[in-house]
This record gives structure tokens, sequence and C-alpha cells, in this order.
């Protein structure tokens, strides 16, 4: 008969033990994610001065690959006119680094990657996914960037059909302002549209604007996974068939006190405050743009994009 106060003492012990530990969880979030990453080590701690050279004010990127260092950017924009392929919007002149086309055809890294050199090589042509100049629409000029996905399988995380560079670099204090102009020709159950990323850290977290359900959002792609969306009663939909303006501010930080607001024609949908940037050190050195994740539904989708400006200073009268 002794032995039931023991048993509930222990069951009393255990339980407080759990909820001490919810509640440290909960208050010190920071410490304990702090803690996780310098056990799982996402990144170099010393990125920066093998990436990166300071010289006479200007800040330039190494690529060590190819023994240059370039300019980084501070302000970039694209109307993608004057391009007859997507092989003429990559290089410095026009900016752009890199693209991405994963699908069920190139679903893994070395796959789509080894797709990705091919198309530059001018040894293949688009298997899958679509990324390119196209005169099917413009939002100004002649042309915009047309993106097509088809739909991931089962296995893959998403499908991704995207445009990006890697030369940017924006910091700790700085604001990040970014307009463009999307049109969808129909809705997609779940499309990441523009990533603002940092290249250096395992699994490129950043900051994301996504269509999710309908409606526009932002995302820190990075623990605890934080999303600012728009409150529930003046949820707008994201038109189909026609072009929309996207605007968004971002004031980086690693702490709570970070900007986020995010415009849908003008109409400001997301004004709030939270954590924008990984970490203190982090750099934002490459905008992904078109389809840069798509999942959730069925059917391929189309996604076009023209007029997009990043900038470390307001644009489009945007204060
Ligand atoms: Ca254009």
């Amino acid at each position: 008969m002794k032995s039931r106060p023991r048993s509930i003492m222990k069951v009393v012990t255990v339980v407080g033990f759990f909820v001490v530990a919810i509640v440290l969880m909960l208050t010190c979030r920071q410490w304990v994610f702090r803690v996780v990453n310098v056990i799982w080590k996402p990144y170099d701690k010393n990125f920066y001065s093998k990436n990166y050279q300071v010289e006479g004010g200007q800040i330039y990127i190494l690529d060590s690959e190819a023994g240059e260092r370039y300019p980084v950017k501070r302000f970039f924009s694209e109307g993608f006119e004057d391009a007859s392929s997507v092989r003429d919007l990559i290089g410095l002149d026009r900016g752009w680094t890199s693209f991405t086309l994963q699908s069920p055809g190139a679903p893994g890294i070395g796959d789509y990657v080894k797709l990705r050199k091919r198309i530059l090589g001018g040894e293949s042509g688009f298997v899958e996914n679509v990324v390119e100049p196209s005169r099917r629409r413009a939002r100004s000029g002649l042309q915009c960037l047309r993106t097509l996905a088809v739909a991931p399988t089962s296995g893959m995380v998403c499908s991704k059909a995207s445009l990006d560079t890697m030369l940017l670099h924006f910091t700790k204090g700085d604001d990040v302002w970014f307009s463009a102009w999307y049109y969808f020709e129909r809705a997609g159950e779940f499309i990441t549209l523009m990533d603002l990323e940092t290249t250096f850290v395992r699994g490129w977290p950043g900051m994301r604007i996504r269509v999710n359900q309908g409606c526009l959002d932002m995302e820190l792609k990075w623990p605890p996974k934080r999303v600012y969306r728009q409150s529930s009663e003046d949820r707008r939909l994201v038109p189909i068939g026609q072009w929309v303006h996207i605007q968004a501010r971002l004031g980086l930080s690693e702490l709570d006190d970070g900007i986020i607001q995010l415009w849908q024609d003008g109409d400001l949908l997301v004004d709030q405050r939270g954590k924008t940037l990984p970490f203190a050190e982090a750099v934002y050195n490459d905008l992904e743009i078109g389809l840069s994740a798509y999942n959730g539904g069925s059917d391929a989708v189309s996604l076009y994009v023209d007029d997009v400006v990043i900038s470390a200073e307001p644009i489009g009268g945007l204060k």
C-alpha cells in the first residue's frame, strides 16, 4: 500500500520535468536555437572572410572556381527585354547567375544541375519545366519571364522553375525593397514566388513570398519557420488571369524587431514585426523568382513575371 504515493510522486516528478522543459523551451527559444545551431553546424563561421573582400568601400563576392571577384549589387532590376532565350539572361551583363528546373524527370540536385549545363551549352531544350523570356505576355515592353512547372511526384518536396542571382548583399539593419508583377494563369495549391536567401548556410534559409490557399503570405525559412499572414478577416485572394503587383519591404533582423510589409496592387496586406534573418551575421545574397517552389497540386502551373526590382532603397513610391 505504501508504493502508491511513491508512484504518484514519480508521475508528478516526470510531468513536472516536462512542464519545466516546455516552459524553458518557450521562454528561451533564441538560446535553444543557438545551441541547436552550434551542434548542427549549418554553416562555416568564417564564410564571410572566405567569400567576400571589401576594398575602397566596395564589397566583392569571390568566385574561387573562376579565380574572379564580382562587385555585389544593392540594386537589381529586370524587364526581360532583348533576350531570346534563358542563355541570354545568365551572366554578368544581365546579372542572373543560374536557373533551376526541378521536375519528376530531373528530381535530384545532380539531375537538374546536369540539365542546366546541357541547356546552357545548347545541347538540350527544356524537358518538362520551363524558364524563358517570352512574348506571350508582357507587363512592360514586349517580353516577360515565363515559368512553367509540372506537378511534383510523391517523394519530391516540390517542383521548381526559377531564375536567380547570387550577386546581392543585404545584411542585418538593411531595408530590402522588392517589387515585381506576376500573372497566374490559374490557381495553384501552394506556390513560392520569391525567395531571398543566404547560400552560405545549409538549406539556403531566408524569407519567401508564397501563395498559400490563394492568398499571399511571407515565411522565414528557418526554425521556428515563422509565417507572416494577412489578418483572417481581410484576406485577399491573388487574382487569376491578370497582372498583379506584389511589393514587399523587409527590415532585416535576427530578433523580433524586423519589419515585414507586403502589398498587393498597392494595398498593404501584411504589416508585422518579427524575425527576418536566420542569425545576425547572415548575408542575403540570392534572389530567386518564378516558381521557386510548387507543390500541392496535380496539374502543371504557369507563372509569368515582369519588372522585377530589388533594392536597399525605397522603390515604387513605397515609404
Ligand atoms: Ca518586360
